[in-house]
């Protein structure tokens, strides 16, 4: 085999975000961009040779380039074997259930998740670690420190594997498998379900309509849903992956999935409306009239996980991530089992999964998941939820009204300001740290103030501390206001601002969101200047 040693030189922006290195599509198109960073992560990965790499996409405009340029570099860097999805398709999930089903030494997924795709779109890389999970940030700290001093990279002469097809190609000695992406999900998730209970109810007249946003999911919702549980054809809208998403925003929210939600606000509505991201981490849950927030989700779900069979035995711990709402802790106080708050990104889940110390998890941007997989996973969620209504036989609002009933109802919402300036974005989150002392001291508004900090994670499990992960400010009566910079944003910065308020079991449940957190809404623009500094009238997006 020949292996070609190409001379490059380092580029200053290849750090890791909240999930990978995301950038836009022509970003990545400059001449050894991508290859920089897979040589940077394959420097960073001692005991490579001779091992199993999995390789996958969510299908996204020039998945299909990167995936050739991977395994060339791979076969070049030692490794034994690649396991790539047929038509270089792995949803999330999928990919990280594929790495530990195989026992391989780890994955690369080709995603910027619910960030548009096509040319003009943006485009993303991350490493998932032999557990399944997002790399830790030991290693991605080593990949950019790589990156900033690279001079060379790895790679093969070889002509470009055919992944239509399913089976097994030879590349410089190494295997090439090319492998079916669905099945190995498919018996994952039947392990873990009642689905003879959710295709009863389906086959007594249950309707559904999963939105794939034209995304990863649809071939996996497509064999689970429709094939498997019987929904009838056409259950899955949009469920052909596309390379541009059919030119929409695979981010399952009230803006972007706004048809599901029109339609599930209707007399027409199905008996349930649910939808994924780009990449089939995510999930929406929306049942007749009623919306259910992701941060609610998790603890329904949490509340509920023992109808499924996969979680009989209960939950060791849930855990969700700090701005994620504090429903979920209600229902571990309830269960009597740990609840952890980590910092945002799926990574900090892997150490408290692996240890057995959670069972469930969950971000308050829509991902969900357990300990099954080591990411988010947005058709389990759907799952979990069918076979919930199957097991309970209530709709979705009775189920939602009766956990508020009994654990108060957290009223929450984020405000997105996104593509603002970063040096304003920066300067308006240092200006708030320094305010936060004198809230401590002396309240806000009238209000005391119980908790003003810059959240700072020690991991339990390897002791690792992560800091500068959001500013948080918590009143006595429960309430809280967070604010946090995206780490997934590829153009100038977002400032996400998290608002909740506390509803007691007995209070008033079902009054408008928005309404409902008026008064902290103001709140977090005083004390932030949002508007002034950002020169923004309203937030971007608002779930
Ligand atoms: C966002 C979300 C975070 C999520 C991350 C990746 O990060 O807030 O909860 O884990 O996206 O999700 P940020 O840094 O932009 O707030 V995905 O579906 O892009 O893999
Ligand atoms: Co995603």
């Amino acid at each position: 085999m020949s292996i070609r040693t190409v001379s490059t030189t380092p580029f200053s922006d290849q750090k890791p975000g909240t999930s990978g290195l995301r950038k836009r599509v022509s970003h990545f198109q400059q001449p050894n961009y991508v290859e920089n960073f897979v040589q940077s992560l394959f420097d960073s990965l001692p005991g490579r040779e001779g091992q199993t790499l999995v390789i996958g996409g969510d299908g996204r405009y020039f998945n299909d380039t990167v995936i050739q340029i991977v395994i060339r570099m791979a076969a070049a860097n030692g490794f034994g074997k690649v396991m790539v999805g047929q038509g270089g398709i792995l949803s999330t999930p999928a990919a990280s259930h594929i790495i530990r089903h195989y026992k391989a030494f780890g994955g690369i997924v080709l995603s910027a998740s619910h960030n548009p795709g096509g040319p003009d779109g943006d485009f993303g890389i991350k490493y998932n670690a032999s557990n399944g999970g997002p790399a830790a940030e030991k290693i991605t700290d080593a990949v950019y420190a790589r990156s900033m001093e690279i001079t060379q990279y790895k790679s093969v002469d070889t002509a470009d594997i055919d992944l239509g097809q399913i089976g097994v190609h030879d590349v410089s000695g190494m295997s090439v498998e090319v492998i079916d992406p669905v099945a190995d999900y498919v018996a994952l998730m039947e392990t873990l379900f009642d689905f003879d209970a959710i295709a009863a109810m389906f086959a007594a007249g249950f309707t559904m309509r999963f939105d794939a946003m034209h995304a990863v999911t649809g071939p996996y919702a497509k064999a689970i849903i429709e094939g498997r549980l019987g929904a009838s054809q056409g259950t899955v809208v949009n469920g052909i992956p596309l390379p541009d998403f059919g030119g929409g925003h695979p981010d399952p929210n009230l803006v972007h999935a706004k048809d599901l939600y029109d339609l599930m606000m209707s007399p027409d509505a199905p008996d349930f409306g649910a939808a994924s991201d780009g990449d089939g981490d995510r999930n929406l849950i929306i049942g007749k009239n009623r919306f259910v927030t992701p941060s609610d989700s998790l603890a329904l779900l949490a509340a509920n996980a023992h109808l499924a069979p996969g979680y009989s035995n209960g939950l060791a711990g849930i855990a969700r991530s700090m701005p994620t709402s504090a429903a979920a802790d209600r229902v571990a106080q309830r269960l009597g089992i740990a609840l952890y708050e980590t910092p945002t990104g799926w990574k900090f889940f892997g150490n408290l999964l692996d240890a057995g110390q959670v069972t469930i998890c969950g971000e308050e941007s829509a991902g969900t998941g357990s300990d099954h997989v080591r990411e988010k996973d947005g058709l389990w969620a759907v799952l979990l939820w069918l076979n919930i209504l199957a097991s309970r036989k209530q709709g979705v609002d009775e189920i939602v009204r009766e956990h508020w009933a009994t654990y108060g109802r957290n009223y929450y919402s984020r405000h997105d300001y996104e593509e603002v300036d970063a040096d304003d974005a920066r300067a308006l989150m240092t200006d708030l740290r320094t305010k936060l002392p004198g809230l401590l001291a002396n309240g806000l508004d009238g209000r005391k103030v119980i908790l003003a900090d810059d959240f700072s994670y020690n991991d339990p499990v390897d002791g690792s501390t992560a800091t500068g992960q959001g500013l948080r400010i918590g009143f006595d009566d429960g309430s809280r206001i967070v604010f946090r910079l995206s780490g997934t944003g590829t153009v100038g910065a977002t400032l996400r601002v998290y608002i909740e308020r506390f509803e007691p079991g007995d209070g008033t449940h079902d009054r408008d969101t928005q309404e409902a957190l008026a008064d902290l809404i103001a709140l977090a623009d005083a004390v932030a200047e949002i508007k002034a500094r950002t020169g923004r009238d309203a937030p971007t997006v608002i779930t």
